[in-house]
């Protein structure tokens, strides 16, 4: 599957960059000669941020400044309603990007990315979304960054309710949200910045094997099952959950199939793989809320056996037992297994029921935060009225 990738905000740039990143990795030819991009774009209000990553083209049709009157290139400061005005004067010049884009006739769909909590791009992604729905008859998908718990304390705080509004619209449009909760994958000893760099990297791999596998050509490489973009498609409505989940066989694991242990050590590390896809999924869930699953298996050729797959099947379907369950297998990679599983169409996201609870919630004590300041302020300006001014 080819896609092209836009990033809003700085976590949705960041993010597209290490899509570009990968796809340059698919592409070479001392890997797999794969393309899984068509083109890459970033969008931000601020001007500096949009030189603070490093593989999407320099140029003014990749990194686009929208908003530069309004902000005067500065960003607008967290209120993702102002990130939303924007968008809704600027959004022309996105969309003519895109469409003139080279190689666009050949995308199968475009991949919205932005932060929740953010400003701009959490105000622009869902509006920049519905414009690209009316010029295009391809599917837009998007990724929704959710803010980490520190982020949330607070009466004040915009990450819940900046997240809580950018869902509710970016539902609205796309055809699937895939979300990535920071909370989830935070580790509290490393540095910020490491933190993001890692959740990206691995949010991103998660699509590595899912888009090359339908866009192999090399016999030896096709799978038994091949997974492709009509696959994909199918699978992919509504919000949405990624993961994925490596196994490394032992080096002294035995190619020869004959001994009932590798059959057996074989089966363990498939069910290994499954376990931690499960557990590396981008946003928490509970498989029996998926409507639909995709699940991709990745492993040299010969090593996957059709017991295997039909363990995993079997587990699936006791897990998610109301789900449309589509498989696949892939013969690549070195002496691992590799399982890539994507639960869609939920029924029900804990974490995303909760934000909007919280949300409305905050919107009130807000309100009433505002009238209550209002109040004092007239008070002072009341306590000193007989003062004279200086002006
Ligand atoms: N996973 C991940 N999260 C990030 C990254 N950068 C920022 N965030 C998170 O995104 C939120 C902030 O959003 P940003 O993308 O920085 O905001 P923006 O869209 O640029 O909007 P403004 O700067 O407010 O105009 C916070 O919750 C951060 O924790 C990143 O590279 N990766
Ligand atoms: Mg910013």
């Amino acid at each position: 599957m080819k896609l092209v990738v836009i990033g809003f905000g700085q976590c949705g740039c960041n993010i597209a960059d290490e899509f570009y990143a990968i796809n340059n990795h698919a592409k070479s030819i001392f890997n797999r000669k794969i393309e899984i991009l068509t083109d890459a774009f970033a969008i931000n209000t601020d001007e500096a941020d949009l030189g603070g990553f490093r593989h999407i083209p320099k140029d003014r049709h990749h990194r686009i400044v929208i908003g530069g009157v309004r902000t005067f290139g500065h960003g607008v400061g967290k209120m993702n309603v102002d990130g939303a005005k924007i968008i809704k004067e600027s959004y022309t010049v996105i969309t003519d990007n895109i469409l003139e884009s080279r190689k666009f006739h050949e995308t199968d769909g475009v991949l919205a990315i932005a932060s929740g909590s953010g400003g701009t791009g959490s105000g622009a992604i869902g509006w920049a979304i519905k414009k690209l729905k009316e010029r295009i008859e391809k599917p837009v998908y998007a990724a929704v960054v959710l803010p980490f718990g520190y982020e949330e304390n607070g009466v004040t705080s915009y990450a819940i309710t900046n997240t809580a509004t950018c869902l509710k619209t970016v539902n609205q449009y796309a055809d699937a949200v895939f979300l990535l909760d920071n909370e989830r994958f935070a580790r509290r000893g490393y540095s910020f910045a490491r933190n993001l760099h890692q959740i990206n990297l691995e949010f991103v791999n998660n699509f590595y094997d899912l888009f090359c596998a339908g866009e192999e050509r090399r016999p030896q490489y096709l799978g038994s099952k091949v997974i492709d973009a009509g696959d994909i498609k199918q699978t992919l409505e509504g919000i949405s959950s990624i993961g994925r989940g490596q196994i490394d066989l032992a080096t002294f694991y035995r190619w020869s199939k004959e001994h009932f242990r590798e059959e057996a050590r074989e089966s363990s590390a498939v069910a290994g793989a499954l376990d931690k896809a499960m557990n590396n999924l981008s946003v928490s869930i509970d498989l029996k809320d998926a409507r639909k699953i995709l699940v991709l298996l990745t492993a040299q050729k010969g090593v996957i056996t059709l017991n295997a797959l039909e363990e995993v099947a079997t587990l699936l379907q006791e897990r998610a037992p109301r789900a449309v369950i589509r498989m696949g297998d892939y013969p690549r990679r070195g002496k691992e297994i590799s399982l890539t599983l994507v639960a869609s169409s939920l029924a029900k996201v804990v974490r995303v029921e909760n934000l909007y609870l919280q949300a409305k919630d905050l919107f009130k004590q807000q309100a009433k935060l505002n009238r209550e300041t209002q109040e004092q302020i007239q008070q002072l300006h009341q306590t000193g009225k007989e003062l004279p001014s200086l002006d």
